[in-house]
């Protein structure tokens, strides 16, 4: 036991009965998520994106910031922000989702941040792509992977640590990573990792590192906290588990009518209702989305909005957004007659992925995509 394991918890699921605690309460209102209601906007206003920061958002100059590329490179590269803006420009509509969104809601509940289904958002990222810069400095034959550091530090499990995540050299070379200086068109949040932060399209959020300082190529495997303890599916403590990777697919609701305050319970009027939302998966683009009005005993096909590349960009870009990367609207007409009805969607992908009704348990909790449950009373004032 070292001093730092006295104020540092291990990884645990909650027992049977055991309430969400302070702890937990304190970590999901540093971070929030996404208010349902906000899936009615194809990008997601800054400050309605959801949030996830595991420390503290770092003390950051965007004037003196610099961008070191070093390791298994020939020849390392110091860059600052306005060399990296000098460098081609890019905007990528991109759906984020954190891989322990929907973790609250599992059983037994993984301790951690207690997310309920909403733990997304869909940014338009500015920046400039990252391959070739790692081709200017030169990736050796023998990188394996890519490690991304942020400026931000804490304790972990009793390990102290710069947040840091290895990406496999191959997915750091893809076209469509950024490193991004601008969401929706504005600099960088403090939130968000200003002044850069990394983009890898299609991977769960942990893989977007926030505050980037450092981007270090290895000859091996990885076995930073984040990627060999904490993001892995892993059945028990003992199961060394596989890494956590790309978003699985999930359909949302945009909750219909009116809540109540405290149950959430939507309130709807008897007649003609528009049944909507979003479906994302990180794996290939959605192919169908399926909604039910009576608790997941018959399915029907909501009509899915084309995929529009090349859609003018809310950023103001001159260019086209490629969104290929972002969730898509759905839509179903129901006709609501009085009763409590629970409503779903679920989402399928073109690798064949679909949307569980079952839980997918692991014991951190993580890419778990069970459909979301949204209760209705549909009552006549
Ligand atoms: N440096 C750093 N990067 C980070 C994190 C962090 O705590 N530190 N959190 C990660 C996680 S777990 C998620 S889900 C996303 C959230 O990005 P957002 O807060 O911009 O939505 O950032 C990722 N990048
Ligand atoms: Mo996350």
């Amino acid at each position: 036991m070292t001093a730092l394991d006295e104020v540092s918890r291990p990884g645990r699921v909650a027992e049977p009965d055991e309430a969400i605690s302070l702890e937990e309460l304190a970590l999901a209102a540093r971070n929030h998520a996404l208010p349902l209601e906000a899936l009615r906007y194809d990008v997601t206003p800054v400050g309605l994106h959801y949030l996830l920061i595991h420390y503290d958002i770092p003390d950051l100059d965007a004037d003196r910031h610099t961008l070191t590329i070093d390791g298994r490179v020939e020849r390392p590269l110091t860059l600052d922000l306005a060399a990296l803006r000098e460098r081609p420009r890019v905007t990528r509509r991109v759906t984020l989702e954190c891989a322990g969104n929907g973790r609250a809601l599992l059983t037994p509940r993984p301790v951690s941040q207690p997310w309920l289904s909403e733990a997304v958002g869909t940014a338009e990222w500015t920046g400039t792509p990252l391959a070739p810069l790692l081709r200017e400095a030169g990736v050796g034959p023998d990188a394996v992977d890519v490690v991304f550091t942020g400026a931000d530090h804490g304790i972990e499990r009793g390990i102290e640590q710069d947040y840091q995540r290895g990406l496999p050299v191959s997915e750091a070379l893809r076209d469509e990573v950024l490193l991004a200086y601008e969401m929706n068109g504005v600099p960088l949040l403090p939130q968000h990792g200003a002044p850069l932060r990394l983009v890898v399209p299609g991977w769960y959020g942990m893989a977007h590192v926030k505050w980037l300082t450092r981007i270090s190529v290895l000859d091996r495997e990885f076995d930073g906290y984040q990627n060999a303890v904490a993001y892995r599916v892993r059945t028990d403590a003992d199961d060394p588990g596989v890494p956590v990777t790309r978003i699985e697919p999930r359909a949302l609701l945009q909750p219909p009518g009116f809540p109540d305050f405290m149950s959430r319970t939507r309130v709807v009027r008897p007649g003609p209702c528009t049944v909507e939302g979003r479906a994302w998966s990180g794996h290939a683009p959605v192919t169908g989305v399926e909604v039910t009005t009576d608790g997941g005993a018959t399915w029907v096909p909501a009509e899915l909005a084309p995929a529009r590349p090349g859609q003018a960009a809310a950023s103001g870009e001159a260019e086209a957004v490629d969104d290929r990367w972002a969730w898509r609207r759905w839509r179903y007409e129901w006709t609501a007659t009085p009763g409590r009805y629970t409503l779903s969607a679920r989402a399928t992908d073109a690798s064949g992925r679909v949307q569980p009704i079952e839980q997918p348990w692991n014991r951190g909790g993580f890419a778990n995509n069970l459909v979301q449950r949204v209760e209705v009373l549909v009552a006549a004032e």
